[in-house]
C-alpha cells in the first residue's frame, strides 16, 4: 500500500492543471485533512511545488528540480571553469562561500552553487530574491594577474558570455544594462554581482556572482519584484534546464577569458556594446553618494567605463552607478 504521501503525490500528478481540495484528499485516501496538509509540507520540503488557495484546495506546479553537480560535469566542456562544484541545497550566500573559499585557496573555476539562498545580495547591501528550485544562483572564483582598474572588464564579459550562452541555449535574445544587469523587454532576468580579494594592486582572487532567474514564475517573486523582474520560463513559457545553461555559461566564460587574458579587451567591448541597451540613449546615472550625472550614452572605454556626455558636451566617466533611462 503506497504512503499517504505518495498517494497524495499521485492525485496531483493525475490532476496536473486542476486544484484538489484537502477534503476531497483525505476522503479518497481515508486520512485527516491535517494529515493531508503535512503531507503537502513534506513535498515541498523534498522539492515538490504546490500552489495551495484556500477554499479551493492544491495544484502541482513544479517537481523538484534540484541542480546536481553529477548532471552538471557530465555535459561540461570546459578545461577548467565549473570543473571545481562546490554545492548545497541551501546556502546563505554562493557569494560569501565562495569568498571563503578563495581565501583558502580555492582553484581558479572553482564554482559555488546553490538551489537556494537565504542571504542572496545585490549590489551596495541590496537583496537579490533567490527561491529554491528555481534560478541558477552561482559564484565562480577566478585568479587573473591583473591590475584592479582592469576588474569591471570580467563583469562585461561575463555579461556578454551570458547572452551568448542564454541564446544558444533558449534562442532568446537578451540585452545588456551597464554594467550588471541582462534584461528582456525591459525587465530584469539576470544580475551579475563582481567583488574582490586584492594585495597592493593586484587581484588576489575574483568572485563573479551569477543570479539568474530560470524557472521562476510570478508566483515565487515578491510583489516590489514582480514588476522588473521576469524569468526564462516566463519569457518562453516553458521550463528549461538549468544544467544546460551553468554547462554553456561556463563554456562561453571560460573561451571568452582566455582571449581576453591574450588579446585584451576589444572583442568583449565590440560585443557589448552591440548587447547594450543604453548606448545612444539619454539616461541619468547616480552613484552611491548620490551624485547624478544626466546625458548621452556615448559607448564605453577600454577600460569598461560608461561614457555620458551631458549637454555642454562634456564627457563623464562613469566607474559605478545605477542609471536609469531618460529617453
Ligand atoms: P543589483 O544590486 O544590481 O540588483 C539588486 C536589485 O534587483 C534588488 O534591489 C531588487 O530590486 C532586484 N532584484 C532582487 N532579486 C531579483 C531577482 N531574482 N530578479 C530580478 N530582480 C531582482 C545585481 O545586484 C547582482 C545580483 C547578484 C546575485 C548573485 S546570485 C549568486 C551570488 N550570490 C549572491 O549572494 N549574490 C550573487
Amino acid at each position: 500500500m503506497p504512503s499517504t504521501k505518495a498517494r497524495i503525490l499521485m492525485m496531483l500528478f493525475e490532476h496536473p492543471h486542476q486544484f484538489i481540495s484537502g477534503q476531497e484528499m483525505s476522503d479518497a485516501i481515508g486520512c485527516s485533512r491535517t494529515a493531508v496538509w503535512k503531507q503537502i509540507k513534506e513535498l515541498e520540503k523534498d522539492g515538490y511545488r504546490i500552489e495551495s488557495i484556500p477554499k479551493k484546495g492544491y495544484r502541482l506546479k513544479g517537481t523538484p528540480n534540484r541542480i546536481s553537480p553529477e548532471e552538471i560535469l557530465a555535459g561540461l566542456k570546459t578545461e577548467i571553469f565549473g570543473r571545481h562544484i562546490v554545492y548545497e541545497p541551501s546556502m546563505p550566500s554562493t557569494q560569501k562561500r565562495a569568498h571563503h573559499l578563495a581565501e583558502d585557496g580555492a582553484p581558479e573555476g572553482t564554482l559555488v552553487i546553490s538551489d537556494e539562498q537565504t542571504e542572496g545580495r545585490g549590489r551596495l547591501g541590496r537583496t537579490w530574491h533567490s527561491p529554491k528550485g528555481t534560478g541558477i544562483w552561482m559564484s565562480l572564483i577566478l585568479r587573473p594577474k591583473l591590475s584592479l582598474n582592469k576588474i569591471p572588464q570580467l563583469t562585461l564579459m561575463t555579461a556578454v558570455a551570458i547572452v551568448k550562452a542564454i541564446k544558444v541555449v533558449t534562442g532568446i535574445e537578451c540585452q545588456i544594462k551597464w554594467p550588471n544587469d541582462i534584461f528582456y523587454n525591459g525587465k530584469k532576468l539576470v544580475g551579475i554581482l563582481t567583488e574582490l580579494q586584492a594585495e597592493e594592486n593586484q587581484a588576489k582572487a575574483v568572485i563573479i556572482g551569477m543570479g539568474m532567474n530560470v524557472n521562476l514564475t510570478e508566483q515565487d517573486l515578491p510583489d516590489d519584484i514582480k514588476k522588473i523582474a521576469t524569468s526564462i520560463q516566463m519569457i518562453t513559457g516553458k521550463p528549461c534546464s538549468r544544467a544546460h545553461l551553468i554547462q554553456d555559461i561556463m563554456k562561453q566564460m571560460e573561451s571568452f577569458y582566455h582571449f581576453y587574458l591574450e588579446d585584451g579587451f576589444g572583442l568583449i567591448k565590440t560585443l557589448w556594446e552591440t548587447y547594450a541597451m543604453n548606448i545612444g540613449r539619454i539616461i541619468t546615472a547616480r552613484n552611491v553618494n548620490g551624485q547624478v550625472v544626466k546625458g548621452l550614452a556615448r559607448g564605453i572605454n577600454d577600460e569598461g567605463v560608461l561614457l555620458l556626455e551631458d549637454q555642454e558636451g562634456r564627457i563623464h566617466r562613469i566607474y559605478s552607478a545605477d542609471i536609469e533611462f531618460n529617453g
